[in-house]
């Protein structure tokens, strides 16, 4: 082989085994350990299964945890929700009831919430989890914000399990810092928050956390409590809130986020006139923005659904909530005695693509700007089609 063609050959090789490198950063899920579970794990075989003893060894072993009253409570579900084609072999489990695809499994040892808690990889497993922290915060970042980002998650107690996600493939960096080793890592490169929430936060993985903060990693958090700001929260009945924005912040647009002093929380405001249609309707009540939401259970549940697929900068969101919650003007709120500062560092929106002439940030925001506008149409259309399959004149709805 000639010199030139071996060289050419070598080239191409590396290329291939850099793309296949990138190919394999691109979605690298950092789960503390999970790394070493994924690769120290035997393979499973199927012919494994027929070393299992038969059923009733498991079924009267009283170590085994479930009592005969749960048996028996599972086999009367089974019999109220066997579907039509199983009927005729009761030896087929079908439980209608059960998750979507799930139908096969007897219903006691369905697992269909899971958890971001570390377990380890030895020892007894109901001994793994020391502490199960109730609220999760989650920091879209880039190692420009460590020193802020460093400062916010001292924010947040051991009650709180900390998950960042990374969209510049920087995650050792973060090491150097004690919570980085109990934190969890998510490494995306150039994706938006909403994109790795609805990917990432599924709500029945995010199940055990009573509270679940989206934020971004620029805000100020010097006068800002983590657990009072829970408290309040619980106190008012919030299902969706943010800490008021200090006057100091940047790119302040809406009244009802501004931190009010005198007082703890408020759920309503007034806007510049002609800006509200209806003072119980956004953005004069019913209303947070997106960069520092903070979801209960419940809620997440519905919002979860109500993020695009493609509509990765979330804009137009934050009007769209208050479809989440009744009443919505009561639920969702501004807390102002735990507030925080946006200092609307430049982060995400500078990574964009310089195009015609155009800066990357010009780009985004565009972007931003037509994702808002195709979101709201969306929401609309589908609003209309919904009352038309029932048989209901859109126009005869008040928006609500
Ligand atoms: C964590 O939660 C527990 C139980 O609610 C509470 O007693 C404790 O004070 C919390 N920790 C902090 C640092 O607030
Ligand atoms: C809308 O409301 C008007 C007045 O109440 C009523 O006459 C009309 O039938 C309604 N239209 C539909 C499609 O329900
Ligand atoms: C006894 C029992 O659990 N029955 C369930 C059968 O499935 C329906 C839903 O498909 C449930 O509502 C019932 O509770």
């Amino acid at each position: 082989m000639d010199f030139e063609g071996s060289k050419r050959k070598g080239n191409s090789n590396r290329r291939k085994s850099n793309e296949f490198a990138r190919l394999l950063a691109t979605i690298s899920v950092g789960i503390l350990f999970g790394f070493f579970i994924g690769s120290s794990f035997p393979a499973f075989s199927p012919s494994k299964i027929k070393l299992i003893p038969p059923i009733d060894t498991y079924l009267w072993d009283k170590n085994s945890g479930h009592s005969t009253q749960t048996i028996l409570n599972v086999i009367s579900v089974t019999k109220d929700n066997v579907s039509k084609e199983a009927q005729g072999d009761p030896s087929k489990i079908w439980v209608s009831s059960n998750p979507r695809g799930a139908e096969r499994l007897p219903p006691a040892i369905l697992a269909a919430e899971s958890d971001l808690y570390p377990r380890r990889l030895f020892g007894k497993p109901s001994e793994d989890i020391t502490i199960k922290p109730k609220y999760l915060i989650t920091f879209t970042v880039g190692q420009n914000q460590k020193p802020n980002i460093d400062k916010a998650v001292k924010k947040f107690s051991e009650n709180f399990t900390v998950l960042l996600f990374h969209y510049d493939g920087k995650t050792t960096e973060w090491d150097e810092f004690e919570w980085s080793k109990r934190a969890i890592h998510i490494s995306v490169p150039k994706q938006t928050k909403w994109w790795y929430a609805k990917r990432f936060l599924h709500p029945d993985i995010v199940a055990p956390y009573d509270y679940i903060f989206i934020w971004d990693e620029d805000l100020g958090v010097d006068h800002f409590n983590a657990e009072e700001y829970i408290k309040l929260v619980r106190k008012h009945g919030l299902e969706i809130s943010q800490p008021g924005l200090d006057h100091s912040s940047r790119g302040l647009t809406w009244q009802m986020t501004r931190r009010r002093g005198d007082r703890e929380v408020h759920k309503e405001t007034e806007e510049r006139p002609g800006w509200c249609s209806d003072p119980h309707l956004p953005p004069c009540a019913a209303f947070v923005e997106i960069m520092a939401p903070v979801f209960s259970r419940e809620v997440w549940r519905c919002v979860w659904h109500l993020i695009q697929n493609d509509l990765v900068h979330g804009w137009g969101l934050d009007f769209a909530l208050q479809k989440c919650v009744e009443p919505a003007h009561e639920k969702i709120g501004v807390v102002d005695a735990q507030w925080i500062v946006h200092q609307g560092l430049p982060s995400l929106g500078n990574q964009g693509q310089g195009e015609n002439g155009k800066q990357p940030w010009q780009g985004v925001r565009q972007r931003c700007q037509s994702e808002w506008k195709m979101f709201r149409e969306r929401v609309s259309n589908a609003d209309k089609e919904y009352y038309k399959s029932i048989g209901v004149d859109p126009l005869n709805i008040t928006t609500h």
